[in-house]
C-alpha cells in the first residue's frame, strides 16, 4: 500500500505507473481502457509535474532565506520546446517512465510525441533564452525568466503547391499541465492617457501619469529542473487580464458590452507573438506587449524585495537584470518610473540603481533590425515614459558633450531620439545609456559592434563593452535528442559530460580506434534512418540513410543564404544532365525554416526549394544521385531529429551578418562537418577544431565591407562564369516551375541585378569548396576521425561555459546549491 505522499513523489517505476493511473482518474477523469496516448501524456506530465513540486518550492524558498542576488532574464521570446523529455532527463527518470508505461501497455516514446510544444519564439534568440534558463537551473544559480505566456505562440508552417502557408498554433487547446497560474501575483499596467504636475504632501512638486486604460498582467509560473540537481527555477510568464475596477466602471453605466468589448481588448495584449524576427514599423500592439512584460517583470522584483524586507536603495544589489536584445528596453524607463514616481527616488539615486542593475545583449548588427519607435506612437502609449526619456537624454547629451566638445554631428548620431525623417524612439540606445554592461554574442559580432552599429557608445564608455559567445544546452541538444550518441558518450567518458562538456575531448584517444569510429558510423547512421522515416512520414520522400546528408535548418533570410544553397544544388543537377557520367558521391539536400509571413523574398525562396526538389526528385536521370527535401514546420521539436541526423551543417550567412548562430552549435556537438563563412560562431568554431576539420569557403566580413563599399555589381560575377550563368537562366526560364517563367523572376532579378547579400560573389568558391566535402566524404574513414573532432572539440559551445560568464563577469551571482 502506497501512501499519499509516495503517489505524488515516489520515484521507482512501480509508483509512477501507480501516479499515472491517479491523475487519469482524478484529474482527467479517465479509466485506462478508453484514455488515448494523449491521456496518458497528460497523467504523467502531471505525475512529473508532482515530482518537481517540492524541489520548485524548496528553491523559492532557499532564495528568498538566503536573500542572495537573483537574475532576471528579461525576454520577449522564450522557445522551450517539449517539457517532458527533457524533465525526464533531468531527473534521471527516464527508465522509471518508460517501464511504467510499458506497465501500462503504452510506449514512452509515443507519448512523448503527444506535446504539443510551446513555440514562444521566434528563433535563435528565443531558443537561447531557453538553452540559458536550463544552464542557470544546472549550475544551481538563482535566476527566474520573465516573458510573455502568448496564447497563439510561433504560426505552424505547413507546404502547399510548393508555398508556405501559415495555421495558428493552438498549444493551450489541451490544456498545459507544466504551469501552475498565480492569479494573486497580478499587477496593473497603465496605457496612454496624459501627465501631469502636482504637489505632494511635502508640498514638493512631482509628475504623475494619469492613463487612458488598465489591465491586470496574471502570472503563470512554469518549472525549470537543472540536470542532476535539487534546483528548480521558475520560468514566470505574463498574462493579459481586463482590470475588474474598469470593468465595473463601465457596467455601473449601464454598457455592458463596452465592458465586455474593454476585457476582450486587454487580452489581445497576449495573444499571439509576432512572427517577424526583424521590427516591423510602429506596431502599438507590439510595444504595447513590450511594456506589459516588462512593467510586470520589475513590479514583481520590487514585491520580491518588499516581502524580503529589502531597502529600495539595495535594489541593484537583489537583482541582475539581463535585456534579451532591445525588446525589454523600456525597463530602463520604467524602473525610473517607479523608483521615482512610485517609491519617491530622487533621479539621481534612480539613475544609479537603475545602471547598476541592467546589461544589455545585442543580438543584430543589421542596421535595419534596430528597434525604433515612431516618436507620436511611443507618446500615444507611454506618455510619462517619454518625459523620463527626454530627461534621460538631456543628461546623457551633456555628457557626449563633455567628452566631445565641438561634435554636433556625434551627439545626433547618439542622441535617444532619431531625427532623419519622423521622429524615432531608439531602444538600442536606450539599452545602452542605461545598461552597465553591454555584449555581443559572438567574438566577431562583439568586435564588429563595437567597430560599428555601436562605436561611438564604444569611444564613450570602453569599459561597458564584452563578449558572451552564445551556447546550447547539451542536456537537450545531445543527451535527449541523440540517445544512440549519449550511450557511445557515457561508456567511453562516463556520466558527467552533460555538465562537463570539456570532457568531450578525451574522444580524441580513441580516434585511431576502427571498432570506435565504426560505432560512430553505426550511431549517425540510425540517426539518419530515423530522420528519413520521419521525412518520408511528412513528405513523402525517401532519403537513403547511406547518402550524405547536407542539412541547412534555420529561419528563411536572405542573409543567410539558403538561395546559394540551391544555386549549387541547381549546378550539380544541371551538371548531371549535361553530362550523365558525372559522378559524385550521392547527397540528400536537407532544408527547413519559417518564413516571415510578410517577407516576400524568403517566401518565394522556400517555394524555389519545394520547385527544385519536385523537379529532381521525379528524373530518374539524377534522383540516384540528388535528393532534395524541404522538411515542414521546423521546430524544437523536429529539430531534435535533425540535428543528430547531419552530415554536414550548411552556416553559410553572408560575413558579418549572423550575430552568432547557435543552430551551428548542435551540429557540431552532435558530429556534423559545417561548410561555412567566417561569421559568426563560425569563426570560434574552426579555432577549436582547426582548419582541417572546417569546409571555409567566401569572403571575409572585411571583404565583404570593402566590396560593397566599392559598389558591388553582381552582372560581373555572372559575365565571368557560364555555369553559374546557366543556372540562373534555368531557374528563371521556368524549367523548375512547369514553364511559368514569372514566379521565380523576381529571385533571379533580385539576385542579378542587386544582390544585397553577395550571393553571387560567393558562389564560385562556394561550389569549389563542395567539391573538397565531396571529396573528403569518399573517404569514410577520414570522414569519421573529422566526424569524432567536430564533436570532441565542441565544449565551448555548451551554455553552462556562457551562463557562467554572465554570472561572473556581468550580473555577480553566487550559485546557491538547494537541499530538499
Ligand atoms: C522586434 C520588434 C518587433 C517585432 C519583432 C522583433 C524581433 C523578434 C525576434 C526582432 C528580432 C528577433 C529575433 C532575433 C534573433 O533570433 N536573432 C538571433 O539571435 C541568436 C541568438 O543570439 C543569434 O545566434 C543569431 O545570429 C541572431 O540572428
Amino acid at each position: 500500500i502506497l501512501s499519499g505522499a509516495d503517489v505524488r513523489t515516489g520515484l521507482d517505476s512501480a509508483v509512477l505507473q501507480q501516479a499515472v493511473l491517479d491523475h487519469l482518474y482524478y484529474s482527467l477523469g479517465r479509466l485506462p481502457a478508453v484514455a488515448t496516448p494523449a491521456n496518458y501524456y497528460r497523467a504523467l506530465a502531471l505525475a512529473i509535474r508532482d515530482r518537481l513540486q517540492q524541489r520548485w518550492i524548496r528553491t523559492s524558498e532557499t532564495y528568498f532565506e538566503r536573500g542572495r542576488k537573483l537574475a532576471c532574464y528579461l525576454s520577449a521570446e522564450f522557445l522551450l520546446g517539449p517539457h517532458l523529455g527533457n524533465n525526464l532527463l533531468n531527473l534521471g527518470l527516464e527508465q522509471a517512465a518508460r517501464e511504467a508505461l510499458t506497465a501500462l501497455g503504452q510506449d514512452l516514446d509515443a507519448i512523448l510525441d503527444c506535446e504539443p510544444e510551446p513555440g514562444l519564439g521566434n528563433g535563435g534568440l528565443g531558443r537561447l533564452a531557453a538553452c540559458y534558463l536550463d544552464s542557470l537551473a544546472t549550475l544551481q544559480y538563482p535566476a527566474i525568466g520573465y516573458g510573455i505566456r502568448y496564447e497563439f505562440g510561433i504560426f505552424a508552417q505547413e507546404i502547399r503547391d510548393g508555398w508556405q502557408t501559415e495555421r495558428t498554433d493552438k498549444w493551450l487547446s489541451g490544456g498545459n499541465p507544466w504551469e501552475i497560474a498565480k492569479p494573486d501575483i497580478a499587477y496593473e499596467v497603465k496605457w496612454g492617457g496624459h501627465t501631469e504636475r502636482y504637489i505632494d504632501d511635502d508640498g514638493a512638486e512631482r509628475r504623475r501619469w494619469v492613463p487612458y486604460r488598465v489591465v491586470r498582467g496574471i502570472a503563470y509560473d512554469t518549472p525549470i529542473q537543472g540536470y542532476g540537481v535539487d534546483t528548480c527555477n521558475t520560468l514566470r510568464l505574463w498574462s493579459a487580464e481586463a482590470a475588474e475596477s474598469f470593468d465595473f466602471q463601465a457596467f455601473n453605466t449601464g454598457d455592458y458590452f463596452q465592458a465586455v468589448d474593454a476585457k476582450l481588448r486587454s487580452e489581445t495584449i497576449t495573444k499571439v507573438l509576432y512572427p517577424n524576427d526583424e521590427p516591423a514599423i510602429g506596431k502599438r500592439l507590439r510595444l504595447a506587449q513590450q511594456y506589459f512584460f516588462v512593467t510586470c517583470s520589475l513590479q514583481d522584483m520590487l514585491r520580491i524585495l518588499d516581502l524580503a524586507g529589502g531597502a529600495i536603495e539595495q535594489f541593484a544589489e537583489h537583482f541582475a537584470v539581463q535585456l534579451n536584445d532591445t525588446h525589454p528596453s523600456i525597463g530602463v524607463a520604467e524602473l525610473m518610473r517607479l523608483l521615482i514616481d512610485e517609491r519617491g527616488l530622487d533621479w539621481d539615486a534612480a539613475w544609479t540603481i537603475t545602471v547598476a542593475t541592467f546589461g544589455y545583449t545585442n543580438h543584430t548588427l543589421l542596421p535595419e533590425a534596430l528597434e525604433t519607435w515612431p516618436l507620436p506612437l511611443f507618446r500615444e502609449v507611454l506618455p510619462r515614459h517619454l518625459e523620463i526619456i527626454y530627461e534621460i537624454n538631456r543628461r546623457f547629451l551633456d555628457e557626449v558633450r563633455a567628452c566631445f566638445p565641438d561634435d554636433s554631428a556625434r551627439v545626433a548620431r547618439m542622441s535617444l531620439i532619431g531625427e532623419a525623417g519622423e521622429k524615432q524612439v531608439r531602444m538600442a540606445h536606450l539599452a545602452c545609456v542605461g545598461s552597465h554592461a553591454i555584449n555581443g554574442v559572438a567574438a566577431l559580432h562583439s568586435e564588429l559592434l563595437k567597430a560599428s552599429v555601436l562605436s561611438d557608445f564604444h569611444a564613450l564608455w570602453p569599459e561597458r563593452f564584452s563578449n558572451k559567445t552564445n551556447g546550447v544546452t547539451p542536456r537537450r541538444f545531445l543527451a535527449l535528442a541523440n540517445p544512440g550518441l549519449r550511450a557511445l558518450l557515457d561508456e567511453t567518458l562516463g556520466a558527467s559530460w552533460p555538465v562537463d562538456l570539456g570532457r568531450l575531448r578525451e574522444l580524441e584517444s580513441h580516434i585511431d580506434d576502427p571498432a570506435f569510429r565504426e560505432r560512430w558510423r553505426a550511431v549517425k547512421h540510425a540517426n539518419k534512418q530515423r530522420l528519413a522515416d520521419y521525412v518520408q512520414a511528412h513528405t513523402g520522400i525517401v532519403l537513403d540513410p547511406d547518402w550524405l546528408f547536407d542539412i541547412q535548418v534555420k529561419r528563411i533570410h536572405e542573409y543567410k543564404r539558403q538561395h546559394l544553397n540551391l544555386l549549387h544544388i541547381v549546378t550539380l543537377y544541371q551538371r548531371l544532365k549535361t553530362y550523365p557520367a558525372f559522378s559524385f558521391p550521392p547527397r540528400a539536400f536537407l532544408f527547413g525554416g519559417k518564413a516571415a509571413p510578410g517577407y516576400f523574398t524568403a517566401k518565394r525562396i522556400i517555394k524555389l526549394i519545394n520547385a527544385v526538389a519536385e523537379t529532381i526528385n521525379a528524373d530518374p536521370e539524377v534522383n540516384g544521385r540528388l535528393k532534395v527535401a524541404f522538411v515542414p514546420n521546423f521546430s524544437v521539436k523536429n529539430a531534435q531529429l535533425i540535428y543528430p541526423a547531419a552530415d554536414l551543417s550548411e552556416q553559410i550567412s553572408t560575413a558579418g551578418k549572423e550575430a552568432s548562430g547557435t543552430g551551428n552549435m548542435k551540429f557540431m556537438l552532435n558530429g556534423a562537418l559545417t561548410i561555412g563563412t567566417l561569421d559568426g560562431a563560425n569563426v570560434e568554431m574552426r579555432d577549436e577544431v582547426g582548419a582541417e576539420n572546417f569546409f571555409l569557403f567566401g569572403r571575409t566580413a572585411d571583404e565583404v565591407a570593402r566590396l560593397q563599399g566599392e559598389g558591388y555589381r553582381p552582372a560581373d560575377y555572372l559575365a565571368g562564369d557560364d555555369e553559374l550563368k546557366a543556372v540562373m537562366e534555368l531557374i528563371g526560364s521556368g524549367h523548375f516551375s512547369g514553364g511559368d517563367s514569372e514566379v521565380f523572376r523576381p529571385l533571379v532579378e533580385n539576385l542579378t541585378q542587386s544582390d544585397p547579400f553577395l550571393v553571387l560573389a560567393d558562389y564560385a568558391a562556394y561550389v569549389a569548396c563542395q567539391e573538397g566535402v565531396s571529396a573528403a566524404w569518399a573517404d569514410q574513414e577520414q570522414w569519421t576521425r573529422m566526424s569524432i573532432i567536430n564533436c570532441a572539440r565542441g565544449g565551448k559551445f555548451s551554455s553552462d561555459r556562457a551562463i557562467a560568464e554572465y554570472a561572473r563577469e556581468i550580473w555577480g551571482l553566487q550559485s546557491v546549491p538547494i537541499q530538499v
